[in-house]
């Protein structure tokens, strides 16, 4: 007998960041969430909506992707069948955007399957590494001097990547130093749209640095921008928050907008989107990786599943729990082996524990929600 989704609970959640970090679209010391736990049958599946605060990175935000879940996306799961990704995904689909708000349901689906199954994400999605090369993405730091230094600690601690966020007047100076400090370190730097096809000359300085890619650094609803200066660039672009679909990914590679692609299962829309973007780039032989979103131990441990599929050739973003947080909502945290991997959880589902005396108090807001009554 099939069990059915009875009861859908979300947290909105805020935990401080063990450091602020710093983009070109804004500070954030305290990371915001939803963390949504789907109950059927005494079987539990949890996942997580990284909209945030405000709309710096997406037009997101905790509120929207709220709203999104409440009015839309819960109950289109309520009283259906508890593993059923698919139906979700059709129910829903000729609802536009807040693909943040979609993925977060999605994931918590994903898990319950898996649970119900009794297999890991990773054998669910086919996944063939047990562990997957990661690096750290670091914010922009007060100077260049305090970059090299936060950059080296994490060396020390073992990264072997390093990302740097960069905007205009913050990027030359900073990438240079931490190149000249350290040689032969496979870096990387993401603007986050922060610049226009004027900057081409400001960004084809960076050539010179042999980075692994420059992330995102025209806008996000510009693609044709963008394959104009990877025509200039020697160094490839990768693109993160153009890419919103499987539709997206082809078109930019089509069109030479990008050589590499970050995924992402929340910007696209779930799980099987990024999973869908991987097949096309491994098919096309396109690198990709999978990016991150600050994620509790919830959304670690879909980024992890998802990175173990082969086309993932260069190392996420997706460091250790500790990087981020001094207390995280799930067990068994995630900690960096000596060869800056980590290992992709095994357990049913997600393969984590959420630790609800560590989220209640995070929980700014509690909802549940049944199914309709009658
Ligand atoms: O652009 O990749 C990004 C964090 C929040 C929003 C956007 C981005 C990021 C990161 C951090 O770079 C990645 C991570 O370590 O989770
Ligand atoms: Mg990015």
């Amino acid at each position: 007998m099939s069990s059915v989704i009875d009861r859908v609970e979300m947290f909105h959640v805020r935990m401080a960041l063990r450091a602020p970090f710093e983009t070109s679209f804004g500070v954030e010391a305290d990371r915001e969430a939803i963390v949504i736990r789907l109950l059927a049958d005494g079987l539990e599946g949890w996942g997580e909506c990284v909209a945030g605060a405000f709309p710096g990175y997406s037009y997101e935000t905790v509120g929207t992707a709220w709203h999104a879940l409440e009015m839309f996306f819960v109950p289109a799961i309520l009283g259906q069948e508890a593993d059923s990704v698919e139906a979700y995904r059709s129910r829903i689909e000729h609802h536009k955007g807040h693909p943040l708000a979609r993925a977060g349901l999605e994931m918590a689906l994903w898990d319950m399957r898996g649970k119900i199954a009794g297999q890991s994400l990773r054998s669910l999605f086919g996944g063939t590494a047990t562990r997957v090369a990661v690096g750290v993405s670091i914010g922009i730091q007060a100077d260049a001097a305090a970059l090299v230094r936060t950059a080296s600690g994490f060396l020390d601690q073992g990264y072997r990547r390093i990302k740097i966020k960069i905007k205009p007047g913050r990027d030359l100076d900073e990438a240079r130093a931490v190149r000249r400090a350290f040689p032969h370190l496979p870096l990387q730097v993401d603007a986050n749209s922060a610049y226009d096809l004027a900057d081409s000359d400001r960004l084809k300085a960076l050539d010179e640095l042999e980075l692994l890619l420059i992330e995102q650094p025209l806008a996000e609803d510009d693609l044709i921008d963008h394959a104009r200066l990877q025509a200039e660039l020697r160094t490839p672009v990768c693109l993160d928050e153009s890419i919103l679909s499987g539709r997206h990914a082809r078109q930019a590679l089509e069109i030479g907008a990008c050589r590499i692609i970050n995924i992402k299962p929340a910007r696209v829309g779930g799980l099987t989107e990024a999973k869908a973007i991987h097949d096309l780039c491994l098919a096309r032989g396109v690198p990709v990786w999978c990016g991150g979103m600050l994620e509790t131990g919830i959304g670690r441990a879909a980024n992890l599943a998802l990175a173990s599929l082969p086309g993932f050739t260069l190392p996420g973003d997706i460091s250790a729990s500790d990087r981020y947080y001094a207390q995280d909502i799930a067990e068994p945290t995630f900690t960096l082996n000596d060869d800056s991997t980590i290992d992709v959880p095994e357990g049913p589902g997600l393969g984590v524990q959420v630790l609800m005396h560590e989220l209640e108090p995070v929980t700014l807001r509690r909802a549940v929600f049944g199914p309709a009554k009658g």
